[in-house]
């Protein structure tokens, strides 16, 4: 680099800069990451290096300027008074030495740390007037952030109202447990809706959302590391960790107050080795001087501040050789290519299996059988190819052959319209049968005890059932030709099946297995309808005046249904006397829970999307008392544009403020 030309540097700094901001706009605004973390900061450096060597080249604008994320437009705006800093982050040990040669040479000796576990979600501010929470935002650009309020308020660590009545500030980390994003990924996967790439991604989209329904239905979670100004008795981040805990705030308890570097790689050695145990997502540790007073003293760059820095974990990766492609059959005849590799040990499991979710995808990768792979865990949970180690292709090796025919029932795979995805569209297609009466069975659907996808698999090998139906016409005599199957297991087996009978009909209507008709969409349309034949009489119309039922899925329900296959396996299934009514609670009560019910509302400033007169009337029949003036009694104030008295009234009695924006989401 050193004889690098100004001009050559011009160009590649450029180039450095349109590529990182189109990954920072996938990664911070869509929340869908086109690259690795390890790649995005790799070519970061390589633009801070360039930029330190020719500071002419140094723009206002340039990534390295700004705090991460530009901002998604259509949640509202906040500013934030005392900017929300990133932290500067280092990949080695010895640049961590580094860091605290500096601060010991800055401040004049050695110093205290805090050393907190770096948590792999994303910046929440949190501000409590009086004791009550009345505003939550998100990083944005560090100067003004999204009003992520009304979701906030469903996440259950984050206190509503602190035991005194403070009027402050305290930062943190949004974010999903693993096992919440694994649940959440397998759902939307069952609804035929893209899954998240990782647990970050997963929380930045469910805290993002116009309608914190949304956000209600997922779980959040937080860890509240910065009091932004804390009382004057607290003079060090560990009492502020300390205090802010005992106020309620759900903090890190793995953090430690350690001086010694020694002590400080032993930390980071211990993590690296227990962050797969973890159950939360952790991609590094951060160091932090733990004296409030020097912090202050050190102060901050445009960026970042200088007490503080953060040590990223290496990506964990291994090598392994491909042994063979494997395309399997989902239950909608989605076929999915999955490499098949000889074991490694990866970030706490053993991996010997990684999908390449589709066949762009393969071919992009360009895997093929024999080839040695660098494979890695996506969010540090699910395995993933990350690239070929080209220089170890054996010779000879051919590209993967994408399949023609499907591996199980050898007819023509096809590729729908506007999908990526090779299909199978053979409705009789052995595997898709399997996979099919394995989730009629599971949990979510009719939730049929014993029977898994081992005892499927031996029912359709013995030629017991080839649909869903065939099996309320089991017999133990049937049964009992299966090996090693005895009296008990059959018994319990036909007793299970007769208890499913009685489900209500959203448990069957889930089970059907119908494209993007998952548990949840299942249930809205039960409740509307009240029986399976209302159900399959409904048009594409009717069903898409439910909420959140979209035209995707009323499509996919009404072409299923129309199919003689499908009506034929619903008179089966009504013959061996299944339920077919919605038992649940009604559709709506009086006036159903809801955001608005029971509380007190004063509207204020210029309404842009109803008349004063509209809103008071759909605010009313939610049962909320729409009044005139801001008191003690107020639960909400929603605003327009030129707000005035009553907004600042509001503030100074620190009741919640809802843009006429949020107070509309609330109301869907
Ligand atoms: C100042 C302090 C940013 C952060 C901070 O677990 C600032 O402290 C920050 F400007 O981003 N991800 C943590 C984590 C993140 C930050 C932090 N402490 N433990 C984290």
């Amino acid at each position: 680099m050193a004889d690098l030309t100004l001009a050559a540097a011009k160009s590649e700094v450029a180039a450095l800069r349109t590529q990182l901001n189109a990954w920072a706009d996938a990664y911070y605004v869509r929340d869908a990451p086109q690259v690795e973390d390890s790649l995005y900061d790799q070519q970061y450096e390589r633009l801070l290096a360039l930029e330190a060597q020719f500071p002419e080249l140094v723009t206002p604008d340039s990534i390295t300027q700004r705090v991460g994320g530009q901002i998604k437009s259509d949640l509202p705006k906040v500013v934030h008074p005392i900017p929300m800093l990133s932290m500067g982050d280092v990949f080695s040990k010895a640049e961590l030495t580094a860091f605290d040669a500096r601060i010991q040479k800055l401040v004049g000796g050695p110093v205290a740390y805090h050393v907190e576990l770096k948590i792999d979600g994303l910046s929440l501010s949190l501000e409590y007037t009086k004791g009550r929470l009345t505003r939550a935002s998100t990083r944005g650009n560090g100067r003004v952030g999204e009003d992520v309020t009304a979701n906030v308020r469903y996440i259950a660590d984050v206190p509503r109202t602190l035991p005194q009545p403070l009027t402050t500030e305290v930062r943190g980390e949004c974010y999903m447990e693993k096992a919440a994003f694994l649940a959440l990924n397998r759902q939307r996967d069952e609804a035929g809706e893209p899954v998240f790439a990782n647990p970050r991604n997963a929380a930045a989209g469910s805290l993002r959302q116009l309608d914190p329904k949304i956000t209600k239905a997922r779980q959040l979670s937080s860890f509240i590391y910065t009091w932004v100004e804390p009382p004057a008795n607290i003079t060090t981040q560990r009492e502020a960790i300390a205090g802010m805990a005992a106020l309620g705030f759900h903090t890190n308890p793995e953090g430690r107050q350690l001086s010694q570097m020694a002590d400080i790689l032993a930390f980071i050695d211990t993590y690296t080795a227990q962050r797969s145990q973890l159950s939360y997502g952790i991609d590094g540790i951060v160091l932090k001087v733990d004296n409030l007073a020097l912090q202050s003293q050190l102060g901050a760059t445009v960026k970042a501040p200088r007490w503080e820095i953060a040590y990223k974990f290496p990506p964990e990766e291994r090598e392994t050789v491909v042994r063979s492609l494997d395309w399997t059959i989902g239950r909608t005849g989605v076929v999915t290519p999955t490499a098949v590799m000889n074991p490694v040990q990866l970030a706490g499991t053993t991996v010997s299996r990684a999908s390449l979710h589709n066949q762009t995808l393969l071919q992009q990768k360009d895997v093929r059988i024999g080839d040695t792979v660098k494979l890695h865990k996506a969010g540090d949970i699910i395995p993933e190819i990350s690239m070929v180690v080209l220089s170890k292709r054996p010779a000879g090796s051919q590209p993967a052959v994408i399949p023609e025919k499907c591996p199980s029932c050898r007819q023509p795979l096809v590729h729908l319209e506007g999908e990526v995805a090779l299909r199978c569209l053979n409705p009789a297609c052995p595997a898709q049968v399997e996979e099919s009466i394995t989730h009629f069975a599971s949990r979510p659907a009719m939730n049929i005890a014993g029977l898994g996808p081992k005892l499927v698999r031996q029912l359709l090998d013995h030629h017991l059932v080839s649909n869903v139906a065939d099996l309320y016409y089991l017999t133990a005599d049937d049964l009992s030709t299966l090996p090693r199957f005895k009296a008990k297991s059959i018994h319990n087996l036909l007793q299970a099946l007769e208890r499913s009978k009685q489900n209500s009909v959203e448990l069957l209507l889930t089970g059907l297995g119908i494209d993007h008709v998952g548990a949840k969409a299942a249930k809205l349309i039960s409740q509307k309808f009240k029986n399976l034949p209302k159900i399959m009489a409904a048009d594409v119309q009717e069903l898409a005046t439910i909420a959140t039922i979209g035209t995707t899925i009323a499509v996919s329900l009404t072409t299923y249904f129309a199919q003689p296959v499908a009506q034929k396996l619903v008179q089966a299934l009504a013959d061996a006397g299944l339920n077919f009514d919605y038992l649940g609670p009604a559709e709506t009560t009086p006036i159903a829970a809801n955001f608005f019910k029971d509380k007190t509302v004063v509207l204020t400033g210029k309404l842009t999307h109803y008349s004063r007169r509209a809103f008071t009337e759909k605010l009313q029949a939610l049962g909320a008392s729409v009044t005139g003036s801001v008191s003690k009694k107020t639960d909400y104030v929603i605003y327009g544009e030129a707000a005035g008295s009553k907004y600042t009234k509001a503030q100074a009695l620190g009741i919640p403020l809802l843009t006429e924006e949020a107070a509309i989401e609330n109301i869907k």
